[in-house]
């Protein structure tokens, strides 16, 4: 691959956009990797993975201006298409996605990091969706997911007035979880994705699809998704572990990490 690297650490993979020269801006070959690496993913050996750009600068720009500037109508939604399908397969992964944004996260870079299911960045971060100066609107799921993570008020703010926010805007409207000096964003990303692959694999992943799919329906039918992922977890050899070290009040089994078993 030529903008996409992969890198296995542990139970944790780490997938870097590494086209710094155009600050990780996404063009079709980006988005066409992204989407082999995701699919490349060993779901047996990995539990979390963490999302993040190449070099200091930028997560990424934004969709590749340069390709889209000449796209005719047809081409215009394919190219749509072709984001939102792997924006959906992040969002909808088996495995919990950390974005680590380190720069500018703008547009489709924007959009992006809210196909992760947590965001934490580094005090240069900035975060926009500048669609509108460009004659378009977002077109990555911005207008979705962003009133979605901050509310209607505040995304429509930013979407209409094109208006970058700095990292603590972004901290305080809710879009990101939490903001480390630059050096540091790796380190605490990788020690979020070791927390969390150090829980029960099949109930992290039960829960991140109980939490996506819940949030579509109401919460009668909610509910109802919660019950059966639940339900799903019982007889598996995590849930059968961990609530028998919790029992046998074996500090050292407790945190031992419970084996995968696949289903
Ligand atoms: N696309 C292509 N190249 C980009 C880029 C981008 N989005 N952003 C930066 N680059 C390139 C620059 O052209 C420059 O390349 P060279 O000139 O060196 O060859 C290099 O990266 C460094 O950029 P700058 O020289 O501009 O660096 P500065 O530090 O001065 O400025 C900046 C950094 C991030 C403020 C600036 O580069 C900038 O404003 N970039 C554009 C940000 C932006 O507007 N992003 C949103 C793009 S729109 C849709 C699908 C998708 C979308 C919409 C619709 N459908 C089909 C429905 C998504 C749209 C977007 O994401």
């Amino acid at each position: 691959m030529e903008f996409i690297t992969y890198e296995q650490d542990g139970f944790v993979g780490i997938i870097t956009i590494n086209r710094p020269k155009a600050l990780n801006a996404l063009n079709s070959q980006v988005l066409d990797e992204l989407d082999a690496a995701l699919d490349a993913v060993d779901l047996n050996t990995t539990r979390a993975l963490i999302l993040t750009g190449a070099g200091d600068k930028s997560f990424v720009a934004g969709a590749d201006i340069g390709e889209m500037s000449s796209l005719t109508k047809a081409e215009g939604e394919a190219f749509g298409k072709k984001g939102n399908d792997v924006f959906r397969k992040l969002e909808t992964f088996p495995l919990p996605v950390i974005a680590a944004v380190n720069g500018f996260a703008l547009g489709g870079g924007c959009e992006i990091s809210m196909s992760c299911d947590i965001r934490i960045c580094s005090e240069n971060a900035v975060f926009g969706q500048p669609e509108v100066g460009l004659g378009i609107t977002p077109g990555f799921g911005g207008t979705q997911r962003l009133a979605r993570l901050v509310g209607a008020g505040m995304a429509k703010q930013m979407i209409y007035t094109a208006r970058n926010i700095k990292a603590d805007e972004a901290y305080r409207i809710g879009l990101v979880n939490a903001v480390y000096p630059a050096e540091e964003l790796m380190t605490a990303a990788k020690k979020m994705a070791a927390g969390i692959a150090a829980q029960a694999p099949i109930a992290v992943r039960n829960c991140k699809k109980a939490i996506n799919d819940g949030l579509q329906v109401d919460m009668d039918q909610a509910i109802v998704i919660e019950e059966k992922l639940f339900g799903d977890c019982f007889e598996t050899e995590d849930q059968k572990a961990g609530m028998g070290n919790f029992l046998e009040k074996d500090k050292e089994k407790k945190l031992k990490v419970v084996p995968f078993q696949n289903k």
